[in-house]
Parts: structure tokens; C-alpha cells; sequence
């Protein structure tokens, strides 16, 4: 989902020679909003003036320093899988509840019930022979078998745990499928390839559900809907936000509230290969770029508002925008202590990158994260006038190990697995090893594979006790578990 493996429609000439970009003087800055992190990155890729070096070393500006992956390989973890759907993309938990919520690419939000919500069970079975003792109490439920994938469906699509027929059964303590999905949209949505239902949030009160999709046309649509105490008031759909899509491909996808309670979304540079319409460095198209909104106001005929911080909200570029410069933002993320910016960017031919704006300096508003200019560090594309204060990734990698999009997931702040935390995990879509990254001092301390796979890793979630979840697009749902 974050980008087919390469073809031959990727394979951007450059268009420039190489001593024509090796000419280029580029100045990458800290974000006001990057930290010590960035600024000893720069100490790895600029010279002493802090103007970029002429001829930039094509090593990742993080690897050197990057070392002793063992402590990321020790750490005990496992993958517990809960379900399998129809390519699972996008997760969202729901504020205040413990069940989550995966989007499918077709356009279905499946819901899964969280182990606090009792779930009524309809057997043809006598209640004695399920339970014995005929008992309904839920704490002797909470032990009963975990349900396989295939037994889960059998649950109802309303939990119910009052007036229960006499021949069914009441259970919490485990995570439950519900049969029937919580909305269908597919008819509206245009699964192909890159395209379908690709992100999805819930509101910071859970009263909102918001979807990010591509729509029969192609096209970007942000709609969102009106949520009931456990299902969706279908008469409710509102669309927030359109966006018109010159290709298939590079639609970007994230939808994420911030703590500072606003909606933010990624949008992908349009397509193509190599930026041809230049979206990523042209202030005045919503493309390339992640967006920032205030979906609780309204501006005019808008159903949102800008917020008086975005970089561009009196003019200079499109209002929405809070950060610029991207190719593909597919999963970003915010830091459930810090609120900093976990934001990668998925490379064209070479390199994937992760950009860090910490919340303490801003959240990197107005960072121009470089595309198509700059592939990672590397220079990419020739365009237009030199560019100053680029903001430097956190951390790239090359695409020599056969990896070819980045798939950004969460610092983890759950507590089921203590040494986890503080860890950023993430993914490729075409290496199945899920990786952790460590910061210390401002620098990436550690990088490396955690001992677990998922095959074509679409998405991370995080769930409402801060632990996370995987998902597979070809179908498997996952929980990440100490082992
Ligand atoms: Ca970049």
C-alpha cells in the first residue's frame, strides 16, 4: 500500500548529471520544531559553515552512528493474531474504549470488540454445555478459550449483555471480530492498486469518525461521520476535504489527530515517478504535503477551519498546510508522552526516510522535508531555485536490502512490554521484519529488526492503553505482546 515494489514507471531519470547536482548548495536546518536530533545529523552531513557539503556523502546521515541492534533483538516480544480481513490498511482506536477499529481497502471499518465489552454470544447449544454451571458471570466467561479467527464470527454485532436469550452466553476478557462491518463505503471507493479506503481516525471525544479515501473517480475524499454509543449514524456523512488526483499512485493516507487536538493528513505528491508536477516543492496545491485542520470550526463554505499557526494561513501557499516537501507521507504518527511528530516519508528509488519534529519546538510547523529535491539526503531532482532550510530526516536507510517503502508506526507507551518503551517501531513494506529505533541524546542510538515479521506490512495502530497492533495486507491482524 505505501508503494508497489519498484517497476519500471519508477525508475526516474534524474534528468540532471551528476556534477550538476553535486553543485547544489543546500542548507538542511533544524525545523524550529527538530531538536538536538537534527542538529547532530548536521554535524554528520554539513560542513563547518552548516551550509550543506557540496558533495554530500551518499552514506545515511544516521547509520554511522547507529550501532548495538542486539539491545533491539533482545527485547522479548510477539505477535498474537486476533484476526484476518480483507486487507487490513488503517487502524483507529476509539477514545475511552478498548476496542479497535481497522479499516479494509475495499472500504469497510471492521470493528473489534475490546476485552471490557461483554459480548453476547447466540448458541444453538445449551447454555450447561458452554458453561458449566449454566453460569452468565462474566468473570468465569473471562476465562474461556481464546477464540480462534474462524470462532469469533460467530458473535453478534451489538454486544449485549442484558435481556440475553436463555441460549446464549455473556463473555469479556479477549478481543472479538464482529460479523457485520461497523460501516461500508466500498461502493463509494476505488480499490486499486494504491488506491481504497486508506486512513481513518476517531475524533479526541469519539464522537467522530473520520475516513480517508480515494473515491470512484480517484480522487482524495476526507469524509467523516457521527458515531452512536457503538455503531455509525449512517445519515450523518459530511465531506471535510477534497483533493483532485493526477495519478493512481502516492495518495498518501494518514489521518491522525495531534494533541493539540487537530486533524492532520498526508497527502502523497500525486504520482508518478519522480514528481513530475513538481507538487512537492509548489506551495499552492495541497499535494506533497501534511495538512493541519480545525474540523470542530468552519471558514465560509469550508466545514473546517484554519488554524491562526498554520505557516501558510495568511497567504504564501495553500492554508492547510503544515509541513511540505513530501513524496508519500503514508503513516505518520504523534508520541502519546511527548506529542513530537514521527513523520516518514516513502522513498522513490533509494532511500526512506523518518523526519522527527518534536512538539516542544513547534511540531515542525512549516518544515519543507526536501522532496523532490532530495531523496532522503540524496540529491534527487534539479528544480527550479536552490532551496535553503530543508529539515533533515532523523534516520534513512537504503533500499539495498531489498526494502522499498517505509511504513511509520509509534513510540511505544503501552506498559505490557517495559522495555519497549521509548522504542519507535516501524516497517518496510518489502521486508517483513519489524524494526525499532532508539534515540539518545538527540541521536539514533540503536536501530534494528525486533525478531518478528509481518509479510507486506501495511499499517501499525495504536490502541486506547497505548499498546500496538500490526496489520498485514494479506490479512492478518496482530497484536504486539512481551513473549
Ligand atoms: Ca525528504
Amino acid at each position: 500500500m505505501p508503494r508497489c515494489p519498484p517497476n519500471e514507471s519508477d525508475r526516474y531519470d534524474l534528468g540532471v548529471n551528476k556534477s550538476q547536482r553535486e553543485t547544489r548548495s543546500v542548507r538542511w536546518v533544524p525545523a524550529a520544531a527538530v531538536s538536538l536530533a537534527t542538529l547532530l545529523l548536521l554535524a554528520a552531513c554539513s560542513n563547518s559553515s552548516g551550509d550543506r557539503a557540496a558533495s554530500p556523502s551518499t552514506e545515511p546521515a544516521a547509520e554511522g552512528a547507529v550501532a548495538t541492534p542486539d539491545v533491539l533483538s533482545a527485547v522479548p516480544v510477539k505477535l498474537e493474531q486476533v484476526a484476518t480481513l480483507d486487507r487490513p490498511v488503517a487502524f483507529a482506536a476509539r477514545p475511552g474504549s478498548d476496542d479497535v477499529f481497522i479499516a479494509e481497502q475495499a472500504g469497510r471499518v471492521r470493528r473489534i470488540t475490546g476485552p471490557s465489552t461483554p459480548i453476547q454470544t447466540t448458541t444453538t447449544e445449551p447454555p450447561a454445555e458452554e458453561t458449566p454451571g449454566g453460569s452468565t458471570n462474566t468473570t468465569a466467561q473471562a476465562t474461556a478459550p481464546r477464540a480462534t479467527p474462524a470462532s469469533v464470527t460467530q458473535d453478534e454485532d451489538e454486544p449485549r449483555n442484558q435481556n440475553a436469550p436463555s441460549n446464549s452466553i455473556v463473555r469479556t476478557g479477549r478481543y472479538s471480530l464482529l460479523n457485520s462491518p461497523l460501516l461500508d463505503i466500498s461502493g463509494e471507493v476505488r480499490d486499486e492498486g494504491e488506491r481504497g479506503l486508506l486512513g481513518m481516525a476517531f475524533s479526541p471525544d469519539g464522537r467522530k469518525l473520520y475516513l480517508h479515501y480515494s473515491d470512484n473517480e480517484g480522487d482524495t475524499v476526507v469524509a467523516r461521520w457521527d458515531m452512536t454509543s457503538s455503531s455509525v449514524d449512517t445519515s450523518s456523512r459530511e465531506t471535510i476535504f477534497t483533493a483532485t488526483q493526477p495519478f493512481a499512485n502516492h495518495n498518501g493516507g494518514q489521518l491522525a489527530f495531534g494533541p493539540d487536538g487537530y486533524l492532520y493528513l498526508g497527502l502523497g505528491d500525486g504520482g508518478g515517478a519522480g514528481d513530475p508536477e513538481g507538487n512537492g516543492q509548489n506551495p499552492d496545491t495541497p499535494l506533497g504535503k501534511v495538512l493541519r485542520i480545525d474540523p470542530d470550526g468552519a471558514t465560509g463554505e469550508l466545514p473546517y477551519a484554519i488554524p491562526a499557526d498554520n505557516p501558510f494561513a495568511t497567504g504564501g501557499g495553500v492554508p492547510e498546510t503544515w509541513v511540505w516537501g513530501l513524496r508519500n507521507p503514508w503513516r505518520f504518527s504523534f508520541d502519546a508522552e511527548t506529542g513530537d511528530l514521527w513523520l516518514p516519508d516513502v522513498g522513490e528509488k533509494s532511500r526512506e526516510e523518518i523526519t522527527v519534529l518534536a512538539r516542544a519546538e513547534g511540531l515542525g510547523r512549516g518544515a519543507n522535508l526536501g522532496w523532490p529535491l532530495y531523496e532522503g539526503t540524496e540529491p534527487f531532482k534539479e528544480e527550479g531555485e536552490t532551496k535553503a532550510d530543508l529539515v533533515a530526516p532523523l534516520y534513512e536507510y537504503p533500499h539495498t536490502d531489498g526494502s522499498c517503502a517505509v511504513v511509520g508506526g509509534y513510540v511505544y507507551r503501552g506498559s505490557a512490554i517495559p522495555d519497549l518503551v521509548g522504542t519507535y517501531l516501524f516497517g518496510d513494506w518489502c521486508t517483513p521484519e519489524v524494526q525499532g529505533l532508539r534515540v539518545a541524546d538527540g541521536a539514533v542510538s540503536a536501530v534494528g529488526g525486533l525478531g518478528i515479521d509481518v509479510k507486506s506490512l501495511s499499517s501499525f495502530g495504536e490502541d486506547d492503553n497505548n499498546e500496538l497492533w500490526l496489520l498485514s495486507q494479506e490479512g492478518g491482524v496482530y497484536r504486539l505482546l512481551p513473549a
